[in-house]
């Protein structure tokens, strides 16, 4: 729900950053999408997040994760490591994910993947210090591969963790209670196992898995996940505890014969959707905002097409049934890119989202470029913007004040002189204040909050 103040004489000028400009334009339904360029450089982005810092958070197979301004596309490195990567192969810097309260709580994990002939893999935590990740500390290792390490990582509200791990090409790995690979694995953020998992001791939380490499959670706070199928049967399942789903001897929905015994002998759980041949499924975002009407409560899933498979690369937006436990309709986007699309962020404010493109050809070639996908055009100015920012009285002397949205609660207020001086800096408290420009000279500056930005005109 939106919720606009109505404050009687009010004059703002409404902005949305510049400086970018829109390539291409969808049509979805009745909503427009303007396609812009974000990053046209990063070294094969696996993991897109959007921050708690309000910037989008990259990590990139080649070894950098990368802080990028979401109104710029200017970014700094903010981690660099020395991990796997060969042309050929599947692994590197993998999966991430920030503190839920970040960046009041500044650690970051992340899955990486290193040696050359033996490979291993990590899941560490690194604390942000405002510049760069820190302070590593590794909480988990286990045998990686040149394919198969899945390593996409889910906060729960439970403050626990979800990873996946993939079978690292020993298939053998996924029935095997022992290994941490081909499962999902659930963990305290300090790398300890929650007393409440299925097995005492143990964080495996779901086995029999091959690779999966998609993880979110939808409505109803059910958690799915997407799993790459060998040849066929490329899989979007609901995670459950302790299920079993069956590779590799079972691939698919148990509707073999040779399948299912071992189905009930094992409880496997049968995914809600199976593509063959495989499509090559990844990243999965529950998509929850009101600016594309046409994708709301649906589940976005970033897909790169498989060797077998007849369409390029694209975004499947599915609708769940209503107590999200079966598929009722799928939906195919963005394929007139014909590129490998690896994972999906959402601007939380806007409702802008942005994919990640691993190129033309398997496993990520060029070009590797970050799109924002916005119902704002960015070159329009002055634009809609969804969630203003207002100024009162302006010109303004002495005070001014400032009416926001719910989106801005929290996040920095920031004031900027026609010179591009921060002139001020605070965090927004509440949703109408005065902010204290005694003394100021007089001109014109810009007044950026999470929500969007304003000039202010002092006399
Ligand atoms: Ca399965
Ligand atoms: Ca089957």
């Amino acid at each position: 729900m939106i919720r606009l103040l109505t404050l009687s004489g009010l004059v703002a000028t409404l902005l949305l950053p510049s400086g970018l400009t829109a390539q291409d334009t969808f049509t979805i339904g009745n909503t427009t999408l303007y396609a812009t360029d974000l990053v046209t450089d990063s070294q094969i982005p696996w993991e897109i997040l959007w921050g708690g810092d309000d910037m989008l958070w990259c990590s990139e197979r080649k070894g950098r994760v990368i802080r990028i301004d979401p109104a710029t596309g200017e970014y700094t490195t903010v981690l660099d490591l020395n991990v796997t990567f060969n042309g050929s192969g599947e692994p590197g810097l993998l999966g991430m994910v920030q503190h839920p309260d970040f960046p009041e709580d500044p650690r970051v994990w992340v899955v990486y993947c290193d040696g050359q002939f033996s490979v291993s893999e990590h899941l560490s935590v690194f604390e942000w210090d405002g510049t760069n990740l820190v302070n590593e500390q590794e909480l988990l290792s286990l045998p990686g591969a040149q394919i198969h390490n899945g390593s996409r990582l889910l906060w729960l509200p439970d403050n626990t963790m979800l990873m996946t791990t993939g079978d690292a090409g020993a298939t053998a790995n996924s029935q095997n209670l022992g290994s941490l690979n081909g499962k999902i694995l659930r963990l305290n953020p300090d790398g300890t196992v929650p007393e409440d998992n299925p097995w005492p001791d143990s964080f495996v939380y779901t086995w029999g898995n091959r690779n999966p490499q998609g993880l979110c959670i939808g409505p109803n706070g059910l958690i799915y996940a997407s799993e790459h199928g060998q040849n066929n049967d490329d899989e979007f399942n609901l995670v459950e505890a302790g299920r079993n789903y069956g590779w590799p001897d079972v691939q698919g929905a148990c509707n073999l014969a040779s399948e299912q015994d071992f189905c009930e002998e094992w409880n496997v759980l049968e995914p809600l959707a199976a593509w063959s041949p495989c499509i090559a499924l990844n990243g999965l975002e529950f998509y929850t905002h009101e600016a594309i009407p046409e994708f709301q409560g649906k589940i976005m899933m970033a897909v790169m097409s498989g060797f077998n498979d007849p369409l390029p690369g694209r975004v499947i937006v599915m609708t769940l049934s209503e107590d999200g436990t079966a598929v009722v309709d799928e939906e195919a986007y963005f394929g007139s890119f014909n590129q490998r699309i690896r994972d999906i962020a959402v601007n939380p404010y806007t409702g802008a989202f942005y994919l990640a493109f691993n190129g033309v050809s398997y496993p990520g070639s060029p070009p590797n470029i970050i799109k924002e996908f916005s119902t704002s055009d960015p070159a329009s100015v002055p634009s809609p913007v969804i969630h203003p920012l207002l100024l009162h009285p302006l010109p303004a002397r002495g005070k001014v004040d400032v009416s926001v949205t719910d989106g801005a609660l929290g996040g920095p207020i920031v004031v900027r002189d026609m010179a591009g001086r921060i002139v001020h800096e605070s965090t927004v408290q509440d949703l109408r204040f005065p902010l204290d420009i005694e003394g100021w000279s007089s001109g014109r500056y810009v007044v950026w909050t999470a929500v969007g930005q304003a000039d202010l005109v002092v006399h």
